[in-house]
């Protein structure tokens, strides 16, 4: 299906009188508007391939219809999505649940729908059907040499696929680690692990980035081998200046300080990459922004701070990511608000007076930085984030237009109601 220009004016001449009232209510009580919706018209969210069919639990899964039933299928979801926001110009695969058998026709289809591929993904957390060794204990820490090999070799070949479709990163999550005390040395797990993270280093091309990304249990419950921000710090440190650790937001223990990883990740030079989520528990991959925002804007505020002090780009010096899915919502709608929550709290945070807020901080007044870092957080933002949306060409209202439109509606028809997309 196809979203056409004309069905985007209309819906927006149709709320264009609401939001102009709200827009120009926001406006007028900030400095620098048009500097802040051009920050918003440029930033843009990576779409992960395996987040737009309906995600599963270990008890089961249910399939929502019209799941995209190939790559292909997925480039039109995430086109679909760009055009109603205009901020999900990438999409991330996952190797081998997305393989570009057709490399130039899959090239051709993503420049079509405005898409560029982020950041590659590696699976060694599950066995493949033609797989010859098993993961069962591990890939990268595993005690066999041939196992990691395995697990090395398959990384480079997903570093092949990237590059032919011209992707500039790999983002490595290991499932590795121990269920049982015992069960493994762990000095000799971070020692396996890193040299076979140092042999897919190597066949990096110079102008990519590798992302190690940590997670505190699951599928092992015991330990895991790159457990935290602090192991994945330590492997990077070792391995070079082209890996970066990358956070999600959902594979920490409970109430850890993300935005405080995040605040020395950035000031250390080794954050590389983000996949937002949100979580009660663990790693639920709620849709971000569901749980907790203010903790999002937090981080988003460490984000801003950090970058600007660097010189990095907001839209580019980091990969923005989206790393969710679940099985209750309808995947299209999800990744809306995902993207939606995402922009809020990155308005919110260029809202911050961080003159004022340094300030405060150096006579230690501790209610005005609360005040400061509440003005921001409970300005109400939408207006500015749909203004960004409008000067781009894109909806007013995009989750009001995608059920107008009847978008899923007509995938079903389209690909039928008991499609199953690859992926969890
Ligand atoms: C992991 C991790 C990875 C993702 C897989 C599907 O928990 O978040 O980033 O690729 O799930
Ligand atoms: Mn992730
Ligand atoms: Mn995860």
């Amino acid at each position: 299906m196809q979203i056409e220009k004309h069905n985007i004016d209309e819906s927006n001449q149709y709320n264009f009188q609401r939001h102009k009232r709200r827009f120009e209510n926001v406006a007028f009580n900030i400095n620098n508007v048009e500097e802040t919706l051009q920050k918003l018209m440029d930033f843009q969210v990576a779409i992960p391939s395996w987040a737009l069919g309906t995600g599963g639990t270990r008890f089961g899964r249910f399939s929502g219809g019209g799941e995209p039933r190939s790559l292909e299928e997925k480039i039109e979801d995430i086109g679909l999505l760009h055009k109603l926001n205009n901020s999900s110009s990438a999409i991330s695969l996952h190797i081998p649940w997305d393989i570009p058998f057709d490399t130039n026709n899959i090239k051709a289809l993503a420049a079509h729908n405005g898409l560029r591929f982020d950041a590659m993904n590696s699976n060694t957390f599950q066995d493949q059907p033609d797989q010859q060794l098993s993961y069962k204990f591990g890939s990268m820490q595993h005690v066999n040499k041939a196992v990691r090999r395995q697990a090395i070799e398959h990384n480079i070949d997903v570093i092949k696929y990237g590059i032919e479709l011209g992707s500039k990163s790999l983002t490595v999550w290991l499932p590795d680690g121990s269920n049982f005390p015992g069960q493994l040395n762990f000095k000799k797990a971070f020692q396996y692990t890193l040299q076979s993270l140092q042999e897919v280093y190597n066949a990096l091309p110079d102008d990519w980035k590798m992302f190690v990304e940590y997670k505190a249990y699951e599928p092992n419950f015991y330990s895991t081998t790159v457990g935290d921000w602090g192991q994945s710090f330590l492997y990077t440190s070792k391995l070079g200046p082209k890996a970066y650790t990358l956070v999600d937001l959902g594979h920490h223990l409970p109430n850890a300080n993300i935005e405080q990883i995040v605040s020395l990740l950035l000031m250390e030079e080794k954050l590389g990459g983000f996949h937002f989520n949100d979580s009660k528990y663990g790693d639920d991959d709620l849709t971000v922004g569901s749980i907790n925002p203010y903790q999002l804007f937090l981080i988003f505020k460490e984000l801003v701070e950090g970058m600007d002090a660097r010189g990095m780009s907001h839209s580019t010096g980091l990969a923005w990511m989206i790393d969710a899915s679940h099985n209750v919502k309808d995947p299209l709608e999800d990744l809306l608000q995902s993207v939606e929550a995402i922009m809020i709290a990155y308005a919110q945070a260029l809202l911050v007076d961080s003159t004022a807020l340094a300030e405060v901080q150096q006579s230690n007044d501790v209610v005005n930085a609360q005040e400061i870092l509440q003005q921001a957080y409970r300005t109400d933002v939408r207006p500015l984030v749909a203004e960004a949306r409008l000067r781009s060409g894109a909806a007013l209202e995009p989750l009001q237009l995608f059920r107008e439109l009847q978008v899923r509606e007509i995938l079903i028809k389209e690909r039928g109601s008991k499609t199953v997309s690859t992926g969890l």
